[in-house]
């Protein structure tokens, strides 16, 4: 409630901030949480909490009037639809030069994502986090996360012989025959689940398409783990609908939160000051670095440094499908849960993602995300005539990106006799270039913060997300916001509580 005074405040309930509650929560500390999406725990008028991939409706998108699938059209047509304005769970928010896709709601980006879990490669780690010290990460913090986190393997004889992953292994005969690397990565899917899905034995949810808006069954979502725990200990509240618009210094070493309550139409409807003696920030990359940027560049938070806003990337994604033969055909019934990857990072600056495109009918068609090596790095600014943040990513950034996919799928198709799809993104149009689902950085560990998370010039505030890895992980970026997170809280807990 306005006035109110809570110990240890946390923005954001994805993986930073999830982790950070629970261990606050298991040191003693009571801590609210603030989410400025929904809560996701209430069936809507189909009996399901979460919309279907193939028919999204109202709950699909943060506060558009309109779908923007990433995959924007299918055999040359447009496939985007109408819907009503609504605080739904997928944002697609659209900068200058890209679009980032982001979870919304009570568990952030586990509520849309592929749950693939992976930990990079150890030898790449230096060019991930180069401050942080591996042996303590791969002992320690990667162990931990990836416990918490439920990640596990799919057994590999099941998927030999099952049906929805029939594009999957399409994909490995494809990459073997080229002489790349294909590898098996984690997932936090509940595989016995899934196993029962293909048998018909419980309701479909990976089996039915079900990500990009959520996953009604199967889906090890941080509500299931780090925030059930968090909620267990009796000490951690959660308020969704509420976002956090200002963070300034208040007398005893406090600060002053503001908050505005949203109704579903995304309208304010209450505005909130609460104190709090410590801020936490896991808004995510894009939440928290456009908080930070503005609350720097209208003196709110005076002391923060010139690193805030900086040092942003996409993680290099890009997107692309290729046409197969008649005798390649990849399923009409495919798991939304990818299981496996090509790596090509060492020698060409590409970790190709097996992704599934569960149309429900066969497409003979293979579709990779592509996590690539690209040293682009966009800046956060504030803009005081419009009150807004913006980033100055450019489009044509993407090109390092699209060279490095190139290096598996060039290859690939030459050795297959196949081409490129050039439906799926637009009309004659290859690269999907145009998004990313992994932002990272615009407050990186060790420039912004300290080596911890702390925030420069502000005793009591600290960052927990995914804005302090500086714009790659080499891999799928939550194992790593998660370990990070647990790094970080442990020593922040130890010294500074
Ligand atoms: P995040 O999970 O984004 O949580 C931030 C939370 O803060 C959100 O719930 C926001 O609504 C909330 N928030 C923002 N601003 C405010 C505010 N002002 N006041 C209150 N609340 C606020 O941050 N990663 C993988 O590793 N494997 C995958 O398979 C994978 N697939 C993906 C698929 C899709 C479609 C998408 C969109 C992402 C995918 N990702 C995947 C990326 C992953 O979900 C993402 O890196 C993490 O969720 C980022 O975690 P953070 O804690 O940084």
């Amino acid at each position: 409630p306005d006035g109110a005074h809570v110990p240890a405040l946390v923005i954001g309930t994805g993986y930073g901030g999830s982790v950070t509650a629970l261990r606050l929560a298991q040191a003693g500390v009571d801590v609210h949480m603030i989410e400025m999406g929904m809560a996701w725990d209430t069936p809507g008028p189909d009996g399901t909490i979460f919309a279907n991939t193939t028919s999204p409706d109202y709950r699909s998108y943060w506060l558009r009037t309109r779908t923007k699938q990433p995959l924007s059209n299918f055999l040359g047509f447009p496939i985007d639809k109408d819907v009503p304005l609504h605080t739904g769970i997928l944002d697609a928010e659209d900068f200058s030069g890209i679009s980032v896709y982001q979870g919304r709601g009570v568990g952030g980006g586990s509520l849309v994502n592929g749950g693939m879990a992976v930990t990079p490669r150890r030898e790449n780690f230096g060019g991930v986090l180069p401050s942080v010290n591996p042996d303590e990460m791969y002992n320690v913090y990667y162990p931990r996360a990836n416990a918490g986190l439920g990640v596990t393997e799919v057994d590999p004889g099941w998927w030999e012989s099952a049906d929805c992953y029939q594009y999957a292994r399409v994909g490995r005969k494809h990459a073997e025959r080229s002489g790349f690397p294909f590898v098996f990565v984690p997932n936090v899917y509940d595989w016995d689940y899934m196993k029962q899905e293909q048998a018909g034995a419980v309701p479909r949810s990976a089996l039915r398409g079900e990500v990009l808006y959520g996953n009604n069954h199967g889906k090890k979502t941080l509500q299931k783990t780090y925030l059930a725990q968090a909620r267990a200990t009796g000490r951690v509240a959660i308020s969704p609908l509420h976002k956090v618009t200002s963070v300034t210094p208040a007398s005893g070493g406090r600060y002053t939160v503001v908050i505005e309550q949203l109704n579903t139409t995304g309208v304010t409807t209450a505005t909130k000051a609460v104190t709090a003696d410590r801020v936490f920030f896991a808004a995510g990359s894009v939440g928290t670095s456009k908080l930070l940027t503005k609350l720097k560049a209208t003196g709110a938070l005076p002391g923060l440094n010139g690193e805030i806003g900086k040092g942003w990337g996409d993680n290099g994604n890009v997107m692309c499908g290729r046409a197969n033969h008649m005798w390649d055909p990849t399923g009409s019934l495919q798991s939304a849960m990818p299981t496996a990857g090509i790596d090509n990072w060492a020698a060409g600056g590409a970790f190709a993602e097996v992704a599934p495109l569960p149309t429900g009918i066969e497409t003979y068609a293979s579709f990779y995300l592509s996590i690539t090596k690209n040293p682009n790095r966009g800046q956060f600014t504030y803009h005081p005539a419009t009150g807004k943040v913006e980033l100055n990513w450019q489009t044509a950034w993407k090109q390092p990106s699209i060279n490095a996919a190139k290096t598996i799928f060039d290859k690939i198709n030459a050795k297959e006799g196949t081409i490129y799809r050039t439906d799926l993104f637009g009309v004659y149009k290859i690269w999907g270039d145009h998004l990313t689902y992994h932002p990272l950085g615009g407050v990186v560990l060790n420039k912004a913060t300290d080596n911890y998370g702390r925030l420069h010039g502000h005793p009591g505030l600290y960052v927990a997300d995914g804005s302090l890895i500086p714009g790659n992980t080499s891999v799928n970026p939550f194992v790593t916001i998660t370990a990070l997170a647990e790094r970080n809280a442990e020593r922040v807990i130890a010294e500074d509580f």
